[in-house]
């Protein structure tokens, strides 16, 4: 029975229709990025396959019905050879107008002074792979070429090589080892640390779909929590009998000053949320029932990380990292990174967690009102509201 379809056209025919939906759905790609995006780039490319598609095709075909004349016009082992040489530069190329034309979407210079380590440990990580990758994409595409299939040439029967083998298992072992007994030395070195005396501490509450932060009074101290204790009034939890958590104060945003040692402790009140704050590198999971901490030091402020960006716009900013319900995408909280005298000023206007306490220590910072009678409700929208959309 003779062949159901005609290959040769089938695959022409799918190309042209490649070629079509290519060009149909170009004003939706720009559309979907009209300033920021791709540009031409996904059209052009699509475009590009499509037509060589149909041409080889076109060439298949021609050269199959040539044959049955006894005319050879194409060695089309030589053909796909060559052609996986092109692949290797086309794709090659296509890799590298991605980094270049995404570059702009990566994270600006650390703003933690742990967060430079953390960095240079992942370049090493990136050259390295990139190392590895370009390597192996050259050889497996140079040797599709160099030993292509050719008339008279007879494949070597190659059983094994125990030497090859010893160095092809024994130096990525020894890579790997590097790396991550590298990153074990970082890891412990940014979480393993002991938290300096004078350390700032403030507290992250996450919850469904939100945060609250706690900062100390004047004491310096952060109160005691249980969640049995949790109510309309007390969304955080805090022991109220615990002298220390009396001048807590409830703050909208995190502000941190810079240059000093931060402990940030973490609750969550339902499910498992994540702390990330990019820009510091810092991640920590954010876990009910576990009480979880993470100590840095941010060595950039605001305004100066807004003109290395040169984003007047740019804000730090807090997320949740953890897909954790249906307005996950809300867990959001502006980070402020400000001078010690900044600081100090923005700290003396917060509002107190229960109720002003009895007249503090002449001197000492003195925060505004009472705020027991606001805080019926989780402050949901509030914070994320004080967002500027970042870029
Ligand atoms: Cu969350």
């Amino acid at each position: 029975m003779p062949g159901l379809f005609k290959w040769g056209r089938t695959t022409a025919f799918a190309g042209f229709l490649t070629l079509l939906l290519g060009l149909l759905t170009e004003p939706a790609l720009a559309q979907a990025a009209p300033t920021e995006g791709f540009g031409d780039g996904p059209k052009l490319i699509i475009a590009l396959i499509a037509l060589a598609w149909v041409v080889l095709a076109g060439l298949k075909t021609f050269s199959a019905s040539m044959k049955t004349r006894g005319v050879r016009l194409f060695n089309w082992n030589k053909v796909n050879a060559v052609l996986m040489v092109v692949f290797l530069v086309v794709f090659m190329l296509f890799v590298l107008w991605h980094f270049l034309k995404l570059m702009k979407f990566t994270l600006p210079v650390s703003a933690s002074a742990h967060g430079v380590e953390l960095d240079g440990m992942l370049s090493v990580t990136f050259w390295i792979t990139i190392a590895v990758f370009v390597i192996t994409q050259l050889l497996l595409f140079g040797f599709a070429l160099a030993y292509r299939h050719r008339e008279g040439r007879k494949a070597l029967f190659y059983a094994d090589n125990h030497q090859l083998e010893f160095y092809w298992t024994v130096v990525p072992a020894i890579v790997l080892t590097v790396l991550v007994l590298y990153g074990t030395k970082v890891w412990r070195e940014i979480t393993q640390v002991k938290p300096a005396e004078d350390a700032l501490q403030f507290e992250l509450f996450a919850y469904q779909f939100g945060w609250q932060a706690r900062y100390p009074g004047a004491d310096g101290k952060l109160g005691g929590h249980d969640f049995r204790l949790i109510s309309a009034t007390n969304s955080m939890g805090i022991e109220e009998s615990d002298s220390a958590g009396q001048d807590d104060l409830l703050v909208p945003e995190i502000t941190l000053p810079v240059n000093r040692p931060v402990l940030m402790k973490l609750r969550a009140r339902d499910v498992i949320h994540s702390a990330y704050m990019p820009h510091f590198r810092v991640q920590m999971n954010v876990v009910p029932g576990m009480p979880t901490q993470f100590y840095f030091t941010p060595t950039v402020t605001t305004k100066e990380m807004r003109e290395i960006t040169g984003n007047s716009n740019f804000v730090y900013e807090l997320a949740c990292n953890k897909i954790c319900g249906a307005a996950h995408f809300n867990m959001r909280m502006k980070v402020n990174v400000v001078s010690d005298a900044e600081y100090a000023e923005w700290l003396a206007k917060q509002r107190y967690y229960f109720r002003r306490p009895e007249p503090a220590v002449e001197g000492s910072p003195s925060p505004a009102a009472d705020t027991a009678s606001s805080l019926t409700t989780l402050p949901e929208g509030r914070l994320t509201a004080q967002l500027p959309t970042q870029r």
